[in-house]
């Protein structure tokens, strides 16, 4: 793939690059995607009818499951070149930020040091009722699922934020910021649908913000970037940064 010369010269001259990105950042990782139609056991299930605090009311077994099995597939897994790559960047540029929507931890295992979860991270939990937070991931006896809350006894449920419910305002606050701050914006691997964080790329275009749209297939924020790479997140992003600094090994 080559890359525009303007788009490299932005890249290198970066004051402040943020690096936005979803599902597909981590699907060459081996963690489908949130639009990829499920599989097995969960293959009746859509990812968004099972990921609200509805379903987990109404059937927090199914629910807590699979978590469960979702958080032991992603334990399985490792950073692809992709996320190396933006973790490399940090090591380039004088100020990078990751905002991801993934909950899979995979930008912090590659080494990203600057990484805002809005959705939070799957291999946590809290309790459904009190909130508060749980070390014990999968339950202190094994035996109850879900697991309980061992100051109140209500059920532990992920740390993830589900449909229908706010982003925690700390992290979210922080994006629009660091967003707003920003003179480069790559948007890696998402398909722009979910809200609110499908506005910080509209609101980093808003603010003069050059926007970089990098996705193998279209998506609905093509149209305010002023660059599509149309490609894969762990094929553009290691040759984006070959061509910008050849020298680098
Ligand atoms: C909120 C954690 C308000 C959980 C996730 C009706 C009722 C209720 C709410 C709404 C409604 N209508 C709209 C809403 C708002 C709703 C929303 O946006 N719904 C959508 C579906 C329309 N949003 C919310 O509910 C949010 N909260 O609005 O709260 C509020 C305010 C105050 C008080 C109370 C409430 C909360 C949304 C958070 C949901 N949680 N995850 C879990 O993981 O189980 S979101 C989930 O979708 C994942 O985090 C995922 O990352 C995210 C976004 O999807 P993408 O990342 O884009 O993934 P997707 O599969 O869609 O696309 C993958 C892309 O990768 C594709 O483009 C593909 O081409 C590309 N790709 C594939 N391979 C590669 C690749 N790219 C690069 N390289 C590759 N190799
Ligand atoms: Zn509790």
């Amino acid at each position: 793939m080559s890359f525009d010369t303007v788009l490299l010269e932005k890249l290198r001259s970066a004051r402040h690059l943020v690096v936005f990105s979803g599902a597909g950042m981590s699907a060459e990782s081996g963690i489908p995607t949130f639009r990829d139609a499920q599989t097995g056991l969960w293959a009746q299930y859509r990812a968004e009818d099972l990921a609200t605090p509805d379903a987990f009311r109404r059937d927090p077994v199914t629910v807590w499951n699979w978590y469960a099995w979702r958080r032991a597939m992603m334990r399985e897994r490792q950073p692809n070149a992709g996320h190396l790559a933006v973790a490399r960047l940090e090591r380039l540029l004088p100020e990078v930020n990751v905002i991801t929507q993934n909950v899979d931890g995979l930008h912090q295992a590659a080494g990203s040091g600057s990484v805002i979860e809005l959705h939070g991270n799957i291999h946590g939990s809290r309790c459904f009722d009190c909130g508060r937070t749980s070390g014990e991931a999968d339950g202190a006896n094994g035996i109850d699922i879900p697991p309980r809350c061992t100051y109140c006894g209500g059920m532990l449920r992920p740390a993830v934020v589900w449909f229908g419910e706010a982003l925690p305002m700390q992290a979210w606050q922080r994006a629009e910021d660091i967003v707003t701050d920003a003179d480069l914006f790559l948007c890696v691997g998402t398909s722009s649908l979910v809200e609110p964080a499908a506005s910080l790329p509209r609101l980093a275009r808003s603010r003069g913000c050059t926007v970089v749209q990098i996705n193998p297939d279209v998506t609905a924020h093509d149209a305010i970037a002023q660059f599509v790479l149309r490609g894969k997140a762990g094929g553009v992003l290691p040759g984006l940064l070959a061509a910008a600094w050849p020298d680098d090994s």
